[in-house]
């Protein structure tokens, strides 16, 4: 064959494509690409048990008691527990981080424990999944920089920027994986016949403008003035720029940025000032937005928390909120300048007030 090779659609599992990328360092020790592996090895098994989950007339309820007399475990719970239980004892992880767990998961003796610490969301989404909306695990793995043998909380509470390697895995009509470790934006659909991840969405790349914008528009009342004259201006007719833009919301993180991702948009989860657990938004920084702002840039896009980059933010703890504006570029960017015009700091939650 001459030229450069592209790998072919539809035959490259991912282990393959996972393999390739660690071949550009040859200093690694095949343990980054096994945890990548047995990320997808817990996505093929939470997918099969999503897929049962219209079954509940015939299985049962999660939280009831089936036909067999056996407890059906939540789903959220059972995916917390597949791969915690397929990664705790790997040998790859220190640490784990997850939205299921209040605290750190160290790696304690006798299991050994590796070189990297692990952020999750096991089922992204899940208060969705009885309507048959698509839902999403999504990870973010970090080196460990303690210095002792073990995993500590500075491990997991790094920078995004800091990230080795991020990615979710969508259960939707076909469950897909999509990753990236910083060499591009791969998208992989599950062959269920085979069981294989294979290679379908090669080098993603996001629009630099989109023409969708996704958000909970029923806490409009409760936001910034910023994101009020934002959402206000994407609705205004404007031959040439494109707009209005139509609003597309799901309410399932993983869905929305997989679309938009593919078709370009905006997706926000702003502050809001209803709810005094929300003045940072609802998503939390670790396994929800640093994840999917490292695709995004790999993508393309970008990703803000209104006045700065989500990679950038600081961590300080686990469950951390932040408000999240990701997408395409120009989106994202327009945004914040709305936001620089109009919002100064708390002078908006005390108008939100009166
Ligand atoms: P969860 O982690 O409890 O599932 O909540 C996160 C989900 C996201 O998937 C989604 O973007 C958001 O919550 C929707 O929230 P809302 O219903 O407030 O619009
Ligand atoms: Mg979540």
């Amino acid at each position: 064959m001459e030229g450069k090779s592209v790998p072919p659609k539809g035959t490259w599992t991912i282990e393959r494509h996972i393999m390739l990328q660690e071949k550009a360092h040859p200093d690694a020790s095949g343990d980054f690409t096994q945890l990548l592996m047995d990320i997808a090895l817990a996505g093929k098994i939470i997918s099969r048990e999503v897929n049962k989950a219209g079954l509940v007339e015939i299985l049962g309820l999660t939280g009831e008691t089936n036909v067999q007399g056996e407890q059906v475990q939540k789903l959220d719970d059972y995916a917390n527990h597949t791969i915690l239980s397929i990664l705790d004892r790997s040998g790859r992880v220190c640490i784990l981080g997850t939205e299921e767990n209040s605290e750190p998961i160290r790696i304690l003796p006798p299991y050994e424990a590796g070189n990297y610490a692990v952020s999750l969301d096991p089922l992204d989404g899940s208060s969705n999944i009885d309507a048959n909306v698509s839902v999403g695990t999504i990870f973010s793995i970090h080196r460990k920089v303690s210095k002792g043998p073990r995993g500590e909380d500075e491990d997991l509470l790094q920078k995004g920027n800091k990230q080795l390697a991020a990615g979710y895995i969508i259960y939707g009509s076909s469950t897909m994986m999509v990753y990236s470790t910083g060499n591009g934006v791969h998208g992989f659909t599950l062959d269920p016949s085979v069981g294989e991840f294979l290679l379908s969405h090669p080098d993603i790349r996001i629009p630099k403008r989109g023409s969708v914008y996704s958000v909970n528009e029923g806490n409009s009342l409760f936001w910034s003035k910023g994101i009020t004259e934002y959402i206000h201006y994407l609705k205004q007719r404007d031959e040439q720029s494109g707009r209005p833009y139509s609003s597309r919301y799901i309410g399932s993180l993983v869905s929305d940025f997989h679309r938009n991702l593919l078709h370009g948009g905006i997706f926000l989860y702003p502050a809001d000032f209803k709810d005094p657990n929300k003045t940072q938004g609802k998503l939390r920084l670790l396994y929800e937005a640093a994840p999917m702002a490292f695709i995004v840039e790999h993508a393309g896009g970008y990703a803000s928390d209104g006045r700065q980059n989500i990679l950038d933010i600081e961590a300080t703890e686990l469950h951390q909120r932040t408000p999240l504006i990701v997408g395409s570029y120009e989106d994202v960017k327009e945004c914040e300048k709305f936001i620089a015009e109009y919002d100064n700091d708390k002078l908006d939650v005390k108008e939100k007030k009166k």
